[in-house]
Parts: C-alpha cells; structure tokens; sequence
C-alpha cells in the first residue's frame, strides 16, 4: 500500500477530527520519521512534546519491553513495585513532595481541577459548590467538556455545551487582571507558562512571578499546566523555573512517557495533595507498573542526557538562527529552548502552506492558529541537524 491507499481508508473509515499532512510514518527513530513510500522527515513537532527523548528511545524501549514481560496492569486495589520507585523519582525530579499518576494530560488537568476546589472549600472555606478557578484567555488543556468549558477557542466548545460552571476568564499577562478578578470563592488559577497552542506566546518577563505573589497574597493556588512546556522542553526542567517561582500544583504529561505510552501526573506537595482520601479519585489505568516503568525511564533520560541544557543552547542557536533569516512572510520569531514559534503575516496566506512546502523537503512541522509555525524538535536534536534543516527553512520562507 502507498500513502494514499492510506489516506482513502482513513478518510472512509475514520472520523474527521483532524487534518493531517499526508506523511504516512511507518518507522521513527531519534529526530527522523520515516514514511511509507521510505522518505525521510526531520520531526519538528515532537507529537507536540510528547517525544523530548527522540523516537523510540532505546532506554525507555527496554524499560517498557521488560515490564511488559513482567506485569502490566494491576489496578489500585492492589500495589505493584514500580509505582512507588516513580513517586520517589518524580518528586527528586521535581522538588514537590507528592504526586497522583494519570494517563491522559486532560485526565491530570481534571484532577488538578478537582484538587484546588477540594482545597478551596476544605482548607480556605469557601463555600461547597461556590469555588471559583481563574483561566486565560487562549488556554489549551485538553478536550474534555469541563475543560473546554473555559476555552476561548470557539472551535472547540461551539457544539459541545452545556457548559461546566465555575471558571473565569482573564486576558493571559496581565497580572492587574488576576487581582480584579479574585473573589472571596476564588480557589485558583491555573495558567501555561507559554501557551503552545495558542501560537507559542510567551507572557511579558516577571509575569509568573507576579501571579505567584498575588496568589500568596489572596491565599488562592497557582496551577501551572506543564504537560507541553515541562520535562526540559524549553531549557529548564519545567518552564515555571525560568522565573523564581514555585507554583503550588504542576501538571505533567506528554513527554513523561517519552511518548511511548500515556502518563500524566499532577505533582505538588502534602498539604495540597494530602488531601485526596481513599475512594475519591482515580482511574483503572493510572499508575499502572508498565506506565510507571516507562516513566521512570523516560525521567532517567532527560537528566542522564542532560536534555534540559540541550534544549537551552541548541534552541538558543535555532531561534538566533531563524530570527536572522530575513523573509516577506516572517513577523516575529519567538521562543523558549525548542519550543519555537515562527509567526507570519496575515498577508502570507497561513501556515499551512509552508508546512507542505516543508514536508516537500523533509520537514515535518505543524501550524497552530493559522498563522504560526511550531518548530518543537526532539531535545537530542544536535546542530548540525539543525544546521542541515535552516537553508530549507530558509527557501520556504522565502517562496511566493
Ligand atoms: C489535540 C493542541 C498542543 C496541552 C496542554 C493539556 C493537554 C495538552 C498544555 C491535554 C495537549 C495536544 C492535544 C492534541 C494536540 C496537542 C495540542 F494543539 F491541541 F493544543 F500540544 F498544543 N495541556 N495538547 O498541550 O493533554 O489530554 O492531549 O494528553 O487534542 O489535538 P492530552
């Protein structure tokens, strides 16, 4: 079969929930997909962070084949001997003492949720029922109904109310706004410390330090959702470290698996997740020893290969790079480690159109918002990779 015999079943059996370029990947490996017709492709999107570690990393390959061998689920009735080595890693990884394990980002994003409103009428007294989380505008954090119940993309919520209650929503940066929203049933807020989705925004310098201190202030939780920007993605272990702050919940997920499986996690520390009892949440998936064996690989990669510092001089190197290639089309070039984005003028016409051009010359990025391309390479990209892929970019953005 060739990429189109693919493409027809797809498009006859499947549901069209997305559009996808048509690269059909049989084979990955490291920062290269392979496609079905045998052509090579620089992966620049990561399964949007979920791949830091390379494709088919060989240590998290081991880890998972061997576990598998062993036992893969046992469900929280009972306990396994991989789960508790992932809780005491995860947390010297991180510096929070607890964690809850799950599998999907949304499911995490949805704990997080039901933990700060927990806390809220438990710990700050705010009335059952009444609690109040403050979101942002141009937030992603998955697809559940209760999460798209706060999103600003009409796209993702016009046919799918009625609507979860109990959110807010405030511009993204603006601490002033955060202080003006804040009510006496305020549990939280919960923000990105770069939206991914929303084009790789990056929020004004000392922002998440001033949410942090108004947070402290009001005595309401400062949720960071990490599953995209976390795990070394943009140079540090987790975005938030770029500013001396220490939210009170971190949500990880994608790359905590090295894309291998789905695991998500919410982390924070006793006093917050102490507060879940027996019974009141959980998932039959989550925590199980295969997904907890892959993980605590999949950590052991990202600080064993030092991914962290990877991201930071290498993303440093791509943004200088493509922030120099001069082109009619290119409005700003932004970014932190490697997660990059490259925003083009209305007038170009959309992104979609480079990204083809791209896949053309064994590219494979991916628009977000229209007018944005995601350059979000694996972290054990080198440069001379990257030095292969500027003069192709540098066509790209350069053609009609
Ligand atoms: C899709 C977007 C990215 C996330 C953040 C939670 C989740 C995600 C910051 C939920 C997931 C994925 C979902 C995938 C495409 C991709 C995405 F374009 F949708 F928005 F990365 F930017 N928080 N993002 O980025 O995690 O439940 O998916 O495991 O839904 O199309 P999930």
């Amino acid at each position: 079969m060739n990429t189109q015999d693919y493409v027809k079943l797809e498009e006859q059996y499947g549901a069209h929930n997305y559009h996808p370029l048509d690269v059909v990947i049989e084979r990955a490996e490291g920062v290269w997909v392979y496609d079905v017709e045998g052509r090579k492709y620089l992966d620049c999107l990561s399964a949007y962070s979920a791949v830091n570690q390379g494709h088919v990393h060989p240590r998290i390959l081991n880890a998972m084949l061997e576990q598998a061998k062993k036992v893969t689920l046992t469900s929280r009735a009972f306990r396994n001997d991989q789960l508790p080595m992932l809780y005491k890693e995860l947390s010297e990884f991180s510096g929070y003492e607890m964690s809850l394990p799950m599998n999907s980002g949304a499911e995490a994003v949805e704990t997080a949720i039901k933990l700060a409103r927990k806390w809220a009428y438990r710990v700050k007294g705010v009335p059952r029922h009444q609690a109040e989380i403050i979101m942002v505008e141009g937030n992603f954090h998955g697809r559940t109904t209760t999460i798209i119940s706060f999103s600003t993309e009409p796209l993702y919520k016009e046919d799918f109310g009625p609507f979860t209650p109990g959110f807010k929503i405030i511009p993204y940066g603006d601490a002033a706004a955060l202080e003006a929203a804040i009510t006496p049933n305020t549990a939280a807020i919960s923000i990105e410390p770069i939206q991914g989705e929303a084009g790789v925004i990056i929020p004004p310098a000392g922002y998440l330090k001033q949410i942090s201190e108004i947070c402290k202030k009001n005595n309401i939780l400062f949720i960071v959702d990490e599953i995209q920007t976390g795990l070394c993605r943009t140079g540090k272990a987790f975005a938030f470290q770029h500013e001396d702050i220490r939210p009170d919940i971190v949500i990880v997920g994608k790359a905590l698996s090295g894309g291998f499986y789905p695991v998500s996690a919410v982390l924070a520390d006793k006093p917050i997740l102490g507060l879940f009892t027996p019974g009141e949440h959980g998932s039959t998936f989550g925590g199980n020893p295969l997904a907890a064996a892959i993980a605590r690989a999949a950590i052991a990669v990202l600080r064993e290969e030092k991914l962290a510092e990877r991201a930071e001089s290498l993303g440093t190197y791509f943004i200088e790079q493509l922030a120099e290639i001069p082109s009619p089309h290119v409005r700003e070039v932004r970014g932190k480690g490697l997660l990059i984005g490259v925003e083009l003028k209305p007038e170009a016409g959309g992104a979609r159109r480079f990204c083809e051009a791209l896949q053309k010359r064994g590219i494979l990025a991916k628009e977000t918002h229209d007018h944005v391309i995601r350059f979000a390479p694996p972290l054990v990209i080198d440069r001379e990779t990257i030095d292969w892929a500027l003069p192709h970019i540098r066509e790209v953005l350069n053609m009609q």
